[in-house]
């Protein structure tokens, strides 16, 4: 992944040749505020060759000080630093980032987007992601390519049929419009599907109209240039070692670009939480385990709804390539190896061939891994932490691309007002309390 924008040379540069910007002032008043995409814009810069798009984010150095630090720029870090300018005034915030940003499972994801959950907590958080999606293009003047094409998670057996009917009807009372569809209208909707199904015909699914997918390293980048243009410093290959307290309080961070301070600490780094929690001195009830995806060769449209099929742990969409975007269930022990591997390739597609015969016949083009971080209810951690003034978002597991959003908002309202009404059920104490938010069955196929 590259930075998306990065064309040429700084716009201004063009702009100082032709038009004699005179001072450094008006300079820097020009590149803090970035221009707006537009039609208008892609036909100025088609008129002069596009020599002046700017860069999407600034890369600077990091400053002393920050009032916030959000550790991790994947998408949870990068939306929590967007809302925390956006919804609460609070710019001097850096985001540190060990690699590149989205380069964690941000860029590694499948893209589903759902908030077909059961319980309260959960469809409230991951509907107002949801929500937040529709209009994200618009709001971040960056295309993410919201394809709101429905999501369905098939039935294959009576225990799902409950299970998918008790869903929808705390989907009705919760407002989240999901029902409960027939296999005839899921081979309507589905047409290459084989509803008869040798070992697990499909019985019905859970069926979410405005589900669907998003460009996922669009998202990333999208909250990058907007974090960026708001006078945030999103600085890359800049891992934290430490965590620096003074008594029970953060203070700051130690980095491979040296200390940095900060009034307030964001961790949001998935599989690696466990590792910040360690150097802050507490311990998560978090656990690091692969999970893989796989795409096909580009084919003609032939599928355009989102389909998962978790008895058997396959699911499937295709891209707008045109490939067959493939996955299936996580690795079966803990371990940070961002990577595919052969069993799972065959372990996956054994298990949709039957009810996608046509797969058979695609070849496999490329296949990767990410660590995901999960927790024993399959629900987030959204919490204050023993350090004061140090927050944790973690344990979106095997489904937190789709509620980025959401997540960020929650965060950024935690860390600016110390509560936010769709965190106040996802603290790190509720494990000790016997207060589960058990999703195993929404957390799907990849559980
Ligand atoms: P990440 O994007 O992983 O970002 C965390 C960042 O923290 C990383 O960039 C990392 O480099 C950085 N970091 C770690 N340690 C340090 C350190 N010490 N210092 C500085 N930076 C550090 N979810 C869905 O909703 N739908 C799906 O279809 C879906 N499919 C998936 C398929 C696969 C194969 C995988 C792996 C995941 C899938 N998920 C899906 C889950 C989803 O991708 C994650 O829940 C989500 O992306 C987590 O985002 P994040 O911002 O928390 O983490
Ligand atoms: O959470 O919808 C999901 C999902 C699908 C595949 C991996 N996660």
């Amino acid at each position: 992944m590259s930075q998306v924008g990065c064309v040429v040379t700084h716009w201004i540069v063009g702009n100082e040749q032709d038009k004699g910007i005179p001072n450094a002032q008006s300079k820097n008043r020009i590149r803090n505020h970035m221009r707006r995409y537009s039609a208008f814009a892609i036909a100025r810069e088609g008129a002069r060759y596009h020599t002046g798009w700017e860069r999407a984010w600034k890369s600077p150095e990091p400053k002393k000080r920050y009032d916030a630090i959000i550790l991790g720029a994947g998408g949870h870090g990068l939306a929590t630093a967007y809302y925390l300018g956006k919804n609460h005034g609070i710019k001097n915030v850096a985001i540190l980032e060990k690699g590149w940003l989205g380069g964690g499972n941000t860029g590694r994801n499948t893209t589903i987007i759902r908030s077909n959950y059961l319980q309260d907590p959960s469809a409230a958080i991951y509907e107002k992601a949801r929500s937040l999606y529709e209009t994200m293009s618009q709001d971040l003047n960056y295309n993410v390519m919201f394809s709101p094409r429905g999501v369905m998670m098939l039935a294959q057996t009576e225990h799902e049929i409950r299970g998918y009917e008790r869903t929808a009807h705390a989907n009705a009372l919760q407002g989240v419009a999901t029902e409960f569809i027939s296999p005839q209208r899921v081979k309507e909707l589905v047409p290459i599907i084989n509803i008869h199904g040798p070992r697990y015909p499909v019985l019905g699914a859970l069926w979410q109209p405005r589900g669907g997918t998003a460009r996922h390293d669009a998202v990333a980048w999208g909250y990058a240039r907007a974090c960026s243009n708001m006078g945030m410093d999103i600085i890359q290959q800049c891992e934290v070692t430490g965590v620096r307290r003074d008594g029970d309080k953060v203070i700051g961070v130690d980095t491979t670009k040296g200390p940095i301070d900060c009034d307030k600490l964001g961790v949001v780094v998935a599989g690696h939480s466990g590792v910040l929690a360690d150097m802050a001195g507490f311990r998560l009830p978090i656990e690091s385990v692969a999970l893989q995806a796989l795409v096909s060769e580009p084919i003609k449209p032939c599928m355009d709804v989102v389909v998962m099929a978790n008895t058997v742990h396959g699911y499937m969409s295709q891209s707008d390539k045109g490939e067959m975007v493939i996955g299936g269930g996580a690795d079966g022990y803990n371990n940070y190896t961002q990577r595919g591997s052969f069993h799972h390739i065959e372990e996956t597609v054994r298990a949709l061939v039957e009810t996608f015969p046509m797969i058979s016949r695609l070849k496999m083009l490329r296949q990767w891994g990410g660590i995901v971080d999960m927790t024993g209810d399959r629900s987030p951690i959204i919490s204050k932490t023993p350090v004061e003034n140090m927050f944790i978002n973690c344990g979106w597991g095997t489904g937190g691309f789709k509620a980025i959003p959401g997540s960020g908002w929650a965060m950024a309202e935690l860390m600016a007002k110390g509560a936010s009404p769709l965190a106040d059920e996802f603290t790190m104490w509720r494990f000790g309390e016997g207060k589960f938010i058990d999703e195993s069955v929404a957390a799907g196929v990849a559980h």
